[in-house]
């Protein structure tokens, strides 16, 4: 099941393959165009790349993948994860870094060399959870959940590439958020999940553990510009996702525990916020869930995590999944099912 990049990339391995294609003639024609499609899809991918087909959910199979954050720019989706490195069969998350994928059509994706780890914020001594990247003016703003060297507990960084790809460096070289900013719960791990929107040329940060919060960005992205806010959502976990849809805004969250994600809809950002329900039930093996939902080419998309690998996949060793989304005509969103076929069109 785990496939080194080099297994896929090292040249080594095309040369095996040619010579196996000499020694085993009938098959001759079907190696050599297996090989060349191979090499056909790697001449877009840059050195480092991977390159695999999603055959059905998960769609990652080599590694496990988590906290999915997806951005759609110049007709292409980047897929940012967190990459769970928890050794089976022990519990409790182990996250160094963020991965980076992209594809033009969901089914073909590239694997881009790693973006973002941890220790790319000097500040900050662990825990690469949920994130999420924006453009802006040219720039890619990368939010993301760290735990905090100094400020004891969670806190959200900034990073800032000029590809969406990256490589990313931190853009502050201190916490935009800490701990000791947010005062609506004791907990040490509110400050994560982080979620942004521009709206009218306006940035907004959402994020939070069991109370959401919220604030308006300054245009260059890296200050908070005014006060930090809290949304009374009912049954609130964690892992806020903000998108608009017509005029619509929709702010999904997990909740409970296992998680559920549920959304709330207003027709303004500032709510108030009414709440719809259940958008996706339990994923499986996983007691996360954790969405991204993006327009992609003019069809709608949910993008989470579930536990599902064999034989060591679950809540610590995930794995990021795609199924269609489907709007109702008042704008509403249809319950999500989940497949295990995926995105097949
Ligand atoms: O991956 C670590 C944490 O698990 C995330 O920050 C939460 O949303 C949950 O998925």
């Amino acid at each position: 099941m785990y496939r080194d990049k080099k297994q896929i990339e090292d040249p080594s391995i095309q040369n095996e393959l040619e010579m196996f294609i000499m020694k085993r003639k009938p098959y001759k024609s079907l190696l050599a165009a297996m090989l060349l499609c191979h090499v056909c899809t790697n001449i877009y991918a840059q050195a480092g790349d991977t390159t695999f087909t999603a055959k059905g959910n998960p769609i990652i199979t080599y590694k496990y993948t988590a906290d999915p954050s997806a951005l759609v720019y110049n007709n292409k989706v980047y897929l940012f994860t967190g990459h769970d490195e928890r050794p089976a069969p022990k519990d409790g998350y182990e996250m160094y870094e963020w991965l980076c994928f992209s594809s033009d059509d969901m089914i073909h994706w590239t694997e881009h060399a790693v973006p973002l780890r941890v220790k790319d914020f000097a500040w900050a001594k662990g825990d690469a959870w949920a994130s999420q990247v924006i453009e802006r003016n040219g720039k890619f703003y990368w939010y993301a959940a760290v735990e905090h060297g100094s400020v004891p507990g969670k806190s959200i960084a900034v990073a800032v590439a000029d590809k969406p790809e990256g490589p990313y460096k931190d853009a502050l070289s201190k916490a935009l958020i800490t701990n000791d900013m947010t005062k609506a719960t004791n907990i040490s791990w509110d400050d994560i999940d982080p979620t942004v929107i521009i709206d009218n040329g306006q940035a907004y940060l959402f994020w939070g553990n069991t109370k959401c919060y919220y604030a308006k960005l300054k245009e260059n992205m890296m200050e908070l510009d005014g006060d930090i806010q809290t949304i009374d959502l009912p049954f609130y976990t964690e892992a806020p996702w903000i998108h608009k849809h017509g005029d619509w805004y929709y702010l999904s969250y997990a909740s409970g525990f296992p998680e559920k994600i549920v959304y709330a809809m207003s027709k303004n950002i500032n709510g108030p916020w009414e709440y719809k329900g259940i958008l996706n039930e339990i994923a499986g093996n996983s007691n996360t869930n954790h969405q991204s939902i993006i327009n992609f080419k003019g069809k709608d998309y949910f993008i989470y995590h579930n536990g599902a690998i064999n034989t060591h996949g679950g809540s610590f060793r995930r794995s990021v999944c795609v199924d269609h989304l489907y709007y109702n005509a008042d704008g509403t969103m249809k319950r999500v099912i989940m497949t295990s076929e995926g995105i097949q069109d």
